[in-house]
């Protein structure tokens, strides 16, 4: 259950960010449009908005998720393994200092970033990634385990299409996972129930599960059909401006 969501307007120079895409410059209006909407969305989940200032130092910066883990008992700082990005952490850790008494964070020479962290229940996925080194899971791991969690980790070097692990993995609850094809076959998710995304549908392999709602990405109707079927209620929201800089739903939310 959640309460409360971070999140941060894009800025006007929101288009210079980092992208591996080749979908064409974002449009900073549509984004505005895109982002308000997102937030709408949450707030018809029930949660509470803290908005940080968009700030022009950083690009990316609307993309909160990479910067935080955040778990009831626990708030740990990433280290953005992209060196424009890495500035974001400041201003986030002073948002969540307002909620959070205790902030660890990852150290050199680890880098970590939010999105390769599927949080499941218990248990987190790790993604290793061209963003997230090994030395930065484990210590993750480590400050995790210590609050009992488990992690496993998820090798994503080579695997074509997504930047995080979460680009392509959706933990929905009730032991239920999202997954692209190309991922649906590693052993770490044998135990789950999974709903397999088509290579063309893959983009909407990162939803997000807010209480009640699923936020999934505008444009797949199957996908829309089939998580209704399985009970969920889904919210489907227009995502073209940030899938255009390798953004999805997650990464627009940090959510506690
Ligand atoms: C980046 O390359 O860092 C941003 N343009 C996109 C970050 C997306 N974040 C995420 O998937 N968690």
């Amino acid at each position: 259950m959640f309460n409360r969501a971070i999140v941060r307007p894009p800025a006007s120079n929101y288009a210079d960010g980092l992208t591996t895409v080749t979908l064409g410059v974002p449009e900073y209006e549509a984004a505005l449009r895109q982002h308000a909407a997102y937030c709408e969305a949450l707030a018809r989940c029930g949660l509470e908005l803290t908005r940080v200032e968009p700030d022009e130092t950083y690009p990316d910066s609307t993309f909160v998720e990479d910067t935080a883990v955040l778990v009831p008992e626990a708030t740990i700082l990433a280290r953005p393994g992209a060196s424009s990005r890495a500035g974001e952490v400041k201003s986030i850790k002073e948002t969540l200092a307002r909620f959070f008494p205790q902030i660890s964070s990852i150290q050199e020479p680890g880098t970590l970033d939010g999105g390769d962290v599927c949080h499941a229940g218990k248990h987190f996925f790790v993604g290793i990634s061209e963003r997230t080194n090994e030395t930065g899971g484990r210590q993750l791991a480590a400050i995790l385990q210590s609050y009992g969690y488990s992690c496993s980790f998820v090798d994503i070097r080579g695997v074509k299409g997504i930047l995080h692990l979460k680009s392509g993995l959706t933990f929905l609850g009730d032991n239920r996972l999202v997954v692209i094809e190309t991922l649906a076959n590693r052993h770490e998710f044998s135990r789950y129930e999974l709903v397999r995304m088509l290579p063309d549908q893959e983009y909407a392999a990162n939803c997000v599960r807010v209480n009640d709602n699923v936020l999934i990405a505008a444009g797949y109707p199957e996908f829309e059909r089939m998580l209704r079927g399985l009970g969920y209620k889904t919210i489907a929201l227009e995502m073209s401006e940030f899938q255009k800089m390798d953004g999805g739903l997650s990464c627009l939310s940090l959510r506690f």
